[in-house]
Parts: C-alpha cells; sequence; structure tokens
C-alpha cells in the first residue's frame, strides 16, 4: 500500500463550447502538440495532463487503466472511459495539472462527463470566441458552477484575430468584462493561433495575448497555493502516476511527433514550479 500524499499540484480544467480553443490552448500551454486537438470525434471524455514520463492512460468507468498508444485516442469514448491521463515531462505539468475538458455545449455529452472531473478541478479557464463571445449559454452553466470556481478562474476570449478593427476587440473585451464582473478572476483576449504561429517569439506572444493570459494563470495557481490531496479513496488519485510527482529541474521535453518543444510559459514559472511533497 502507498501512503497517502497530502498534497498536490492545483488543477486548472480548460472549459468552454464547441471549438472555443481549448485543446488549442492546452498545445499551447503544453508547449507540444500533443493535445487531440486534431481528433474530429467529440466522444472524447475530459484529458487530464500531468507531469510524468510520457504515457497514455484510459480510465474506464470502474476506475480501471490501461495504457494506450497515441494513435488510439480517435477511438475513445466517454460512453466507456471516463478520462484519458497523458502524462508528460512538460514545464506547465511542473506547476499544475491541466484537463482538457469537452465542450460543454454538445447535446451528446452528458453533463456528468464533465461534472465528475470538474468536481476535482481548483480553477478554470473558460474558452469563448470573440466572435460569439459569451453566449447565454455559457453565462447560463457557469452561473450555476459553485463561487470557488468564479473566484478562481479565468475567462479567455480566444479568436481576437477574427475581429477585424482593434474598435471592435476593444468594444467585445469591454462588453464581456462588463458581462461577467465577479464571475472570473479577469476576462482576457487572446489569439491562440497567432501565438502558437511564432511561440519563441516574444512579440508574437505579447501582442497574441499569450503573454498576459500567461502572467495570470501563474498568479491563479500560484494563489490556489499547494492543495491538500482529497482523501485517498478518489479513484481519480488512485490512477496513473502516483500524486504528488517530485518537481524535478525542468528537462527539455522530447518532441512529440517531430514537432520541435515550443516555450511559452515564461521563466518565472520555471523557476517557481510548485513543490508538491510527499
Ligand atoms: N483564428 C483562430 N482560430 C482558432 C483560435 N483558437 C482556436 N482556433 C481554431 O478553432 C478550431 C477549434 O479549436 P479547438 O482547440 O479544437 O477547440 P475545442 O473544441 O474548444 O477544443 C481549430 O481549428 C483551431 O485552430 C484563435 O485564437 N484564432
Ligand atoms: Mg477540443
Amino acid at each position: 500500500m502507498t501512503a497517502t500524499p497530502t498534497t498536490r499540484r492545483p488543477r486548472i480544467a480548460l472549459m468552454g463550447e464547441f471549438s472555443a480553443g481549448k485543446s488549442t490552448l492546452a498545445n499551447l500551454l503544453l508547449g507540444q502538440r500533443v493535445s487531440p486537438v486534431k481528433v474530429t470525434a467529440t466522444q472524447l471524455p475530459p484529458v487530464w495532463y500531468s507531469f510524468g514520463h510520457e504515457s497514455i492512460l484510459r480510465v474506464d468507468n470502474s476506475g480501471q487503466t490501461s495504457a494506450i498508444a497515441a494513435s488510439a485516442l480517435n477511438g475513445i469514448s466517454h460512453h466507456d472511459t471516463q478520462a484519458v491521463r497523458v502524462l508528460l515531462e512538460a514545464e506547465v505539468l511542473e506547476f499544475c495539472d491541466v484537463i482538457d475538458m469537452p465542450g460543454t455545449s454538445d447535446p451528446n455529452m452528458p453533463s456528468e462527463v464533465w461534472q465528475r472531473v470538474l468536481d476535482r478541478a481548483d480553477g478554470v479557464v473558460w474558452c469563448t470566441p470573440a466572435t460569439q463571445a459569451w453566449r447565454q449559454s455559457e453565462a447560463a452553466l457557469w452561473e450555476q458552477l459553485p463561487a470557488r470556481l468564479h473566484e478562481n478562474s479565468l475567462l479567455l476570449i480566444t479568436r481576437m484575430d477574427a475581429l477585424k478593427s482593434q474598435t471592435d476587440r476593444d468594444r467585445v473585451t469591454a462588453r464581456v468584462r462588463r458581462e461577467t464582473e465577479g464571475l472570473f478572476r479577469h476576462a482576457l483576449p487572446i489569439s491562440l493561433t497567432d501565438a502558437l504561429s511564432d511561440p519563441d517569439n516574444p512579440d508574437v506572444l505579447e501582442q497574441s495575448g499569450a503573454d498576459r493570459f500567461v502572467e495570470n494563470l501563474v498568479e491563479l495557481v500560484e494563489a490556489l497555493g499547494t492543495p491538500q490531496a482529497d482523501g485517498g479513496a478518489a479513484r481519480f488519485e488512485a490512477i496513473g502516476k502516483p500524486e504528488p510527482a517530485p518537481a524535478p529541474v525542468a528537462p527539455a521535453p522530447p518532441p512529440v511527433d517531430g514537432v520541435v518543444p515550443r516555450r511559452v510559459i515564461p521563466k518565472r514559472v520555471r523557476r517557481a514550479p510548485v513543490s508538491a511533497r510527499p
């Protein structure tokens, strides 16, 4: 029997409606094209990224895990799989876990699929596309979620590049900030595709809004501190790598699918990883 861990890393869930940019954001944060952004099946359950030696685990409805190949992700369905756990040696994962959630707007995706994982999340980054930002359906759902999440979440207005004039961008940002006051720590504009187009270029990161977002994410995770591990009984704790893992000095993550690792996470994060203690 392993000892029950007392601390773990904060968990940040990426949420939003279909095609809002959740998986693109996961790719940007993880610095590798590993998030199953290209998986067209909307059947995928939450994909939970943690720091560890590269591997992918499927967690079935009874909590049993089995290793799978990345190519098998396309065939995974929430009907028989409650989560996919991906272990990676990515810098951001030394700092927090990242959970890429299914879209909340999908009528074929029962809300329990993301709800049971959301219960385990400490904070949320909610993605809303600038072209139809903060729809009624998003507002209605978010307002129902617990206040602890409102206090510990960021709203990311994605697809800012789709708005052609600065006036439009300012107007949308101002409206969304007004309509979501008190419901998020901050509402921040971003172009995820611009940031990903040249993620090693500081000017691109600044102009795209990625820099500002990462600063706010760092602040959020630091504010969350080092959460206590939840009991010992939780199935999610029992799967994959035992949590918490020690936070080693960041090694260069290996390229996945031949793509060079990208560095979006600023030095500040690298210097201050959350050191999860056993
Ligand atoms: N132009 C533009 N496209 C984006 C942006 N963010 C995401 N996309 C595109 O929107 C599509 C859906 O994104 P995805 O991350 O899969 O959405 P998800 O369903 O929320 O996971 C993809 O083709 C992305 O490339 C953005 O900021 N700007
Ligand atoms: Mg997605």
